[in-house]
C-alpha cells in the first residue's frame, strides 16, 4: 500500500453510493460491485462511512452496536469479500469509528438508564442547576447539549450532537477497554485504516461550567487528556500494526494540537481533517447564512496551515468536500457555465497541497448541490433542526430554504450518479433521498469524454503517486493578497512545481500585476491544465489588444526540473 505522502483516499457515503439489492439504500455489496471503477480511478484507500447497527437518527453516526453490521447494508461475508477484493486491487479499506458518542439505543445506554452503575459511568450524567441544564452548552445540531433523563427530577445526560447520541465517558478506563476491544475486532478482519469521528472532543473538562464566550466548545475541544487518550488508543490498537493509516476528524482544533495529533513521533494519528478553511462562507461564524466565500481568507488559512504544519512535521488530510459539506463546485466554483473548468481547478487547488488528498464520492464527476425546493426533500437531522430554529428566529420560509440549499449536508448525500437510466443507475427503487435538481452529470458520460473532470482526476492521482515534490516538498504561497489568483510553489531537492489557479469566472489579463509577476513561471513546462489550447495560441488569434493571462477558472501546473 502507498505511504501517506503518495496515497489518495476516496470517501464513500455508503447509503448513497450504490444500492445492490433494490431497497433504495446503498450497501456494502454495492461498493463491492463498483470496486473496478475505483481501481480504474486509481485511489489507494476507501473510507466507508459507518455501516454498523444503528437506528439511523444521524444516518449511522449513531451506533447501537459497534460489532454488528446493519443488515440493510450487508453482512460479514460481504464485508470480508469486499476487503479481500479491494486488497487484490491494491486498495485498503478504512473504517469510520464513532467513539465520541453512541446511540441511546446502545445496550450500554439502555442499561445506564435502568440505573446500572457500571454503565452509567460509560456516559456523562450530571445534575441540573437552578432548575435547568447543568451548563449552557449548545449542541452541534442546535438546541441544548443536555437532555433530561425521563422520570428523574434533576438529572441530565450530555449529547454534543443529537439527543439520541449520548457522549461517552473516556475518563472511565472500562469504557476505554471496550473501545480497544472493538478496534481489535475490526483490525482482525484485515482493514487497513480508520477514520475517527470528532475524536478531538472525547476529553471533557474536569469541572463542567457555563460558557461566557462560546457554545461551550472551548471546554471540550482538544480537551485536557486528549493526547493521552490518543496515545493509549494508538499503543493498544492500531499502533500494533505499522501499516494501518489513521485520520482524526478534528472539530475546531488548533494548529498546535493538530501537530501533536499527526507528528509521527507523537505516535497518535497519521493525519487530521481540519475545517477552518471551509468556514470561509460563514457570516460571523454562523453557518446558516448566505455569505459568498471569502477568497482571501481561504488562501490565508490554507497557507497558514501548510506552513505551520510543515514546520511542526504534522500532516493534514486535504479536502474541499465530504458527506457533511455542500458540493465544492457549487460552493467555490461554477456549477453551470464553467462547470468543467472550475471542477478541475478546485481539484488541482487542494490535491497538490502538502497532505493526503481525499476525494468525496461524486466530486470526481462534478456533482453539484441538490437544489431541493421543499423541506420534505431534506433528510438530515441537522438541516431539519435548523429549519425549525430559523423559523423560530422569524426567517421567512423562502429565505430558510435558500440557506438550506446552500448549506445543508444533504447537498452531498444525494445518490451517486452512475448512468443515464432511472435513478442514475444507483437503485432500482426510489432512493432514500432524491437526486434533487442538481446537474445531471454521470460516471458513464465522464468516462466517455476524454476531457471530463473524471479523466482529469485520474491525472491528478497519477501525479500524486509519482511525484516526490508533491509528496515531500515545501510549500510557499506566491501572490499573497491577490484577489483572484491563488498560486503556490512546492519544492523538494531543487525541483519546483508551481500551481497557478484563477478562482473566478473572468479572464485575467496579461497586464494584471499578478500575471506580470508570474511571467517567468508561466513560461515553464506545463504538466497539467484545464484548457486544451494554450494561451499563446489564443492570444495570437485574438484581435483585440488585451492579451489574456489566465482564462476563467484556468489552472496550470508547471514544473521546473527534468
Ligand atoms: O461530523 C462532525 C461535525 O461536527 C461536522 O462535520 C458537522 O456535521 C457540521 O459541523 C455541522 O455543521 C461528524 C460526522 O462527519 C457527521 O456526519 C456526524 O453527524 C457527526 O460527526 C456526529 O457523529
Amino acid at each position: 500500500m502507498r505511504n501517506l505522502e503518495h496515497a489518495v483516499v476516496y470517501e464513500i457515503y455508503i447509503k448513497s453510493f450504490m444500492d445492490s439489492d433494490g431497497d433504495g439504500i446503498g450497501d456494502l455489496l454495492g461498493i463491492y460491485e463498483k470496486l473496478p471503477y475505483l481501481k480504474e480511478l486509481g485511489v489507494d484507500y476507501i473510507w466507508i462511512t459507518p455501516f454498523y447497527e444503528s437506528p439511523l437518527k444521524d444516518f449511522g453516526y449513531d451506533v447501537s452496536n459497534y460489532k454488528k453490521i446493519d443488515p440493510r447494508l450487508g453482512d460479514f461475508k460481504i464485508l470480508k469479500d469486499l476487503i479481500k477484493k479491494a486488497e487484490d486491487f491494491g486498495i485498503g479499506i478504512m473504517l469510520d469509528m464513532v467513539f465520541n458518542h453512541s446511540s441511546t439505543e446502545h445496550e450500554w445506554f439502555k442499561k445506564a438508564m435502568e440505573g446500572d452503575e457500571k454503565y452509567r459511568n460509560y456516559y456523562i450524567f450530571k445534575e441540573g442547576k437552578n432548575g435547568t441544564y447543568p451548563t449552557n452548552w449548545i449542541s452541534k445540531f442546535g438546541g441544548p447539549a443536555w437532555k433530561k433523563v425521563e422520570g428523574k427530577e434533576n438529572e441530565y445526560y450530555l449529547h454534543l450532537f443529537h439527543e439520541t447520541q449520548g457522549d461517552l465517558n473516556w475518563e472511565n478506563v472500562e469504557l476505554r477497554e471496550e473501545i480497544f476491544d472493538i478496534m481489535k475486532f475490526w483490525m482482525d478482519l484485515g482493514v487497513k485504516g480508520f477514520r475517527f469521528d470528532v475524536i478531538n472532543l472525547i476529553s471533557k473538562p474536569e469541572i463542567f461550567k457555563d460558557s461566557t464566550t462560546d457554545d461551550g466548545r472551548h471546554f471540550y475541544t482538544d480537551g485536557p487528556k486528549i493526547h493521552e487518550y490518543l496515545k493509549e488508543l494508538n499503543s493498544k490498537t492500531f499502533g500494533l500494526d505499522n501499516s494501518i493509516l489513521t485520520v482524526g476528524e478534528m472539530s475546531s482544533t488548533s494548529i498546535e494540537d493538530s501537530i501533536k495529533y499527526s507528528n509521527k513521533e507523537e505516535k497518535e494519528l497519521s493525519m487530521v481533517f481540519t475545517f477552518h478553511h471551509l468556514k470561509v462562507d460563514y457570516e460571523n461564524g454562523d453557518k446558516w447564512t448566505k455569505m459568498p466565500f471569502d477568497f482571501l481568507k481561504l488562501k490565508e488559512i490554507l497557507s497558514t496551515w501548510q506552513i505551520k504544519m510543515s514546520k511542526g512535521r504534522g500532516w493534514n488530510a486535504q479536502f474541499l468536500s465530504n458527506h457533511d459539506q455542500p458540493r465544492q463546485v457549487s460552493r467555490f466554483g461554477s456549477d453551470d457555465k464553467y462547470h468543467l473548468e472550475s471542477g478541475k481547478m478546485l481539484a488541482t487547488a487542494y490535491f497538490l497541497l502538502r497532505g493526503t488528498p481525499y476525494i468525496y464520492q461524486g466530486e470526481e464527476i462534478g456533482m453539484t448541490n441538490a437544489y431541493f425546493k421543499n423541506i420534505e426533500d431534506y433528510k438530515d437531522v441537522e438541516s431539519l433542526n435548523y429549519y425549525e430554529i430559523l423559523k423560530k428566529e422569524g426567517l421567512e420560509e423562502k429565505e430558510i430554504l435558500e440557506i438550506l440549499s446552500l448549506k445543508s449536508r444533504d447537498n452531498a448525500r444525494t445518490p451517486m450518479q452512475w448512468d443515464n437510466t432511472k435513478n442514475f443507475g444507483f437503485s432500482k427503487k426510489e432512493p432514500w433521498i432524491s437526486n434533487g435538481n442538481g446537474k445531471k452529470v454521470t460516471v458513464v458520460d465522464n468516462l466517455k469524454d476524454e476531457n471530463s473532470i473524471l479523466n482529469y482526476y485520474k491525472k491528478l492521482i497519477e501525479l500524486r503517486h509519482e511525484d516526490d515534490v508533491l509528496a515531500y516538498g515545501n510549500y510557499e504561497e506566491l501572490l499573497i493578497g491577490h484577489e483572484k489568483i491563488y498560486a503556490y510553489k512546492r519544492s523538494y531537492n531543487n525541483k519546483n512545481i508551481y500551481v497557478v489557479l484563477n478562482f473566478y469566472g473572468e479572464n485575467i489579463l496579461k497586464s494584471d500585476e499578478g500575471i506580470k509577476k508570474l511571467k517567468e513561471i508561466l513560461s515553464l513546462e506545463k504538466i497539467l491544465g484545464n484548457y486544451e489550447k494554450n494561451n499563446n495560441d489564443i492570444n495570437n488569434n485574438n484581435n483585440n489588444n488585451e492579451e489574456i493571462g489566465l482564462r476563467p477558472y484556468e489552472c496550470l501546473v508547471l514544473k521546473e526540473y527534468e
